[in-house]
């Protein structure tokens, strides 16, 4: 069995590990900081797993040795937003928290490939980077199969249409300035703009872009886990069955859609090698116009990073 260390065993550490469990991918180790906690998850789920008839292996810990020679690194340690705050607000606490994770995971698996979900998420993917010295195809930041997935879900509502017909499409960084490609989605191939009247899509295209606010805004004690945790369940498994899914993540950009040295949401191809391929759409003027000004949001974040640790 492939084993898949999951650090910080929170709301979306620990739905994470029950995703993946109950898909047999993985055995699965939680790590947290919080004495007894882990533990008391991961027994929890092990002891669910007779009841589903799956094998998984599922152990909780405070201890970076119990993660040696895992497959996957997925990093979930953190503060998560409270309302009132954006993503960008948890920088300074993240970053120290983020970089412990990477440089202590790494020691003891030296070839895994590490899914970030910390936020402010495109930054931490790159601290993640930094820290590690990996190459950028062993480190990738999950943000856009979620926000696409939101995006899904919210036409589906308004359709009555499978979310299996439905493919959107979200780019560009984990923030407000997002980049819901309407242009590029559709629903069993017919663009989401002839089947959705103007006002309803862009009222989608806003609930999108606010989503993981309005889910902060309802739980008030913390920030959605459910759907974050399917969607780095689907990247576990993508490159652990060498799938070749193309599905926007965030990457390390060299020079793709004209940017460097930042983390940002692009299509990607997952399979054995990790993040093998960043894809390039063709952008017209408003989507490039878009692409940019989210980049720029971004970018500043990364900056800021800079100016408090040292990479
Ligand atoms: O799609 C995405 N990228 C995101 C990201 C979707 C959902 C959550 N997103 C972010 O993940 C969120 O903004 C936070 O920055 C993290 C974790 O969110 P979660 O909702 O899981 O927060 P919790 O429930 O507070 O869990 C965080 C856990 C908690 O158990 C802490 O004790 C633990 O992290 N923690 C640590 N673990 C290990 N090591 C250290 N140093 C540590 N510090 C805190």
């Amino acid at each position: 069995m492939k084993k898949i260390s999951i650090i910080g065993a929170g709301m979306t550490g620990s739905t994470a590990a029950h995703w993946l469990a109950e898909r047999e991918l993985a055995d699965v180790v939680l790590v947290d900081v919080v004495e007894g906690m882990p533990q008391g998850k991961g027994l929890d789920l092990l002891e669910a797993m007779p009841i589903i008839g799956k094998d998984a292996q599922i152990v909780g810990t405070n201890d970076y040795a119990d993660t040696k020679g895992s497959d996957i690194v997925i990093i979930t340690a953190g503060v998560a937003r409270k309302p009132g705050m954006s993503r960008d607000d948890l920088l300074t606490i993240n970053a120290g928290i983020v970089g412990t994770a990477a440089t202590e995971t790494l020691k003891y698996s030296p070839d895994a490939f590490y899914i970030v979900l910390t936020n402010p998420l495109d930054t931490m993917a790159y601290l993640t980077l930094k820290k590690t010295g990996l190459p950028r195809e062993r480190v990738i930041g999950q943000a856009g199969i979620l926000d696409s997935a939101r995006m899904r879900a919210f036409v589906a509502l308004e359709t009555g249409v499978s979310v299996e017909n439905i493919q959107c499409y979200v780019l560009g960084g984990h923030g407000d300035e997002m980049v819901p490609l309407t242009r590029h989605s559709n629903i069993a191939g017919i663009p989401l703009r002839d089947y959705i009247p103007a006002d309803k899509l862009e009222a989608i295209v806003n609930r999108t872009r606010k989503g993981g606010g309005e889910i902060v805004n309802l739980l008030k004690t913390g920030s959605a886990y459910y759907a974050p945790s399917a969607a780095v369940t689907q990247m576990a498994e993508a490159i652990l069955k060498d799938k070749k899914l193309i599905v926007p993540c965030a990457a390390y950009m060299q020079g793709e859609y004209g940017l460097n040295d930042m983390y940002f949401g692009v299509p990607v191809v997952l399979g054995a090698g990790g993040m093998e391929k960043i894809v390039e759409y063709k952008f017209d003027a408003d989507e490039k116009a878009m692409f940019e000004k989210s980049a720029a949001s971004v970018k500043e974040t990364h900056e800021a990073l800079k100016k408090l640790v040292n990479i």
